[in-house]
């Protein structure tokens, strides 16, 4: 079998002391963490796209990376050795799972029946794949951006025939994403969403898009998906308004439509900074509805209005992040690195790099949090924060519900002017945590 990563070696841990730049300083996937080997709290994922698929071309410039495996892009033969490399590449990372874009796999064809006959012939041959290795498939989802056909969107086109075409895309994804075992299946509005009202009406989109995603539900069930369906909120880009804005906008149009036992939440860091939060925001938006279901692990760029899909290097951000994932319950789905390599960074070598950086970055946030929770002076905080409303009847009977209006009015008459809320100890909590993320 070709090796298509020669100069490379399987990615062990060395401890953070090492400097051989293909070791991990943190994933370390056997060391339990909170009662649990490292990799049962981090399954991460490689994203088929930007792995092997993107090549640095951006709307300045041509491709920097040469991403062709010895083929030639746009056949078959390109796609299979896409396959062998990025298994090559998984396994000599300790990667366990895949995340997937049908266009991702195979070049599409003009007529949708052949882009299908190619996705059965490379999901066979990703399965023998599977089962040699043992490397599974975290989600699958259809690409309804890219062809122009998208232009207005997938479920919030304009155009029926294009909303068909949606349809059978999703019904063609979720296949092959349940024949390949799949723990889900997300849907990224890529340009469900809009540019200007003065063409548009929301309602009839919004209607549409909510109709598409019960249909798939429907139909995933059928063909025995038992896994998660996703939103991955994102507001803004390509579109000027994106219609899953952010965790919360998501939460409520699921709830709305009652779709919200089916999906949960795929949380992306970039998607949240675009959204003006952070990315332990959404973490906690999600997780306190029981939504959480996966991640995007990248980062953005502050000083960019746009979605730079960088490697994770942040580690307050991970480590924040991962204190949230944590408090939550853990994911159903995993940590999906849907991230590039910098246009300058453009060799295979940088490949691995880039995802050692990432699952480091990932594995020291997830010690740091548990650090954290070990600690408890957080936790501990917060609770006392709001203490008072347990230290009286009245405030106890705000907690149980069962208070009214009156009695407060009261209260507040009985105390003339109350005392200002407890000190929020912001600046004495940040050093708190710079003690643990730095001893
Ligand atoms: C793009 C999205 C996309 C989804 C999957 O901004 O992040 O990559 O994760 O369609
Ligand atoms: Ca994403
Ligand atoms: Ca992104």
């Amino acid at each position: 079998m070709k090796e298509y990563f020669e100069n490379v070696p399987e990615i062990r841990y060395a401890g953070a002391d090492s400097k051989d730049p293909f070791t991990f300083r943190f994933y370390d996937a056997d060391r339990v963490v909170l009662g649990k080997p490292m990799r049962e709290h981090l399954p991460f994922a490689m994203a088929w796209w930007h792995n092997l698929c993107a090549n640095g071309t951006d709307m300045f410039g041509r491709g920097t990376a040469d991403k062709s495996f010895g083929e030639v892009p746009g056949t078959m033969a390109h796609a299979k050795a896409k396959v062998d490399a990025g298994f090559e590449f998984m396994r000599k990372l300790g990667i366990r799972y895949f995340c997937f874009h049908d266009v991702d796999l195979v070049p599409e064809a003009d007529d949708i029946k052949e882009t299908n006959r190619r996705l059965d012939e490379i999901s066979d041959y990703i399965l023998s794949k599977m089962k040699d290795t043992g490397i599974k498939c975290l989600w699958g989802t259809a690409n309804m951006f890219g062809n122009p056909r998208y232009m207005n969107g997938a479920g919030s086109s304009n155009s029926f025939d294009v909303y068909c075409f949606a349809a059978a895309q999703i019904k063609k994804a979720l296949d092959i994403t349940v024949k390949l075992g799949g723990r889900g299946y997300v849907f990224w509005g890529g340009r469900e969403g809009y540019e200007t009202l003065l063409n548009t009406d929301v309602a009839f989109e919004q209607e549409n898009i909510a109709c598409l995603m019960k249909m798939a539900v429907e139909y995933g069930r059928s063909i025995g998906f038992k896994g998660d369906f996703y939103v991955e909120p994102k507001p803004k880009e390509p579109m000027k308004h994106q219609y899953d804005f952010d965790a919360a906008t998501a939460i409520g149009f699921l709830k709305a439509h009652g779709l919200d036992k089916d999906f949960k939440l795929n949380i992306e860091a970039n998607h949240a900074t675009l959204a003006g939060h952070t990315f332990e925001h959404e973490l906690r938006i999600a997780g306190m509805n029981g939504m959480l279901g996966s991640v995007d692990a990248n980062q953005g760029d502050m000083f960019l209005g746009w979605d730079t899909d960088e490697f994770p290097y942040d580690v307050y951000t991970s480590t924040m992040a991962m204190y949230e994932i944590i408090r939550a319950g853990g994911l159903t789905g995993g940590f999906n690195f849907d991230a590039k390599n910098r246009r300058p960074s453009y060799t295979h070598e940088d490949m691995f790099h880039a995802y050692i950086l990432g699952m480091d970055t990932w594995a020291l946030g997830l010690i740091k949090a548990a650090e954290i929770i070990e600690d408890g002076r957080l936790d501990k905080f917060v609770k006392q924060r709001y203490a008072s409303y347990g230290q009286s009847e009245l405030g106890r009977k705000v907690l149980a519900k069962t208070a009214i209006l009156k009695e407060l009015a009261a209260r507040a008459d009985s105390l003339g002017a109350p005392e200002l809320p407890s000190s929020g100890r912001q600046e004495y909590l940040q050093s708190v945590i710079n003690s643990i993320l730095f001893r």
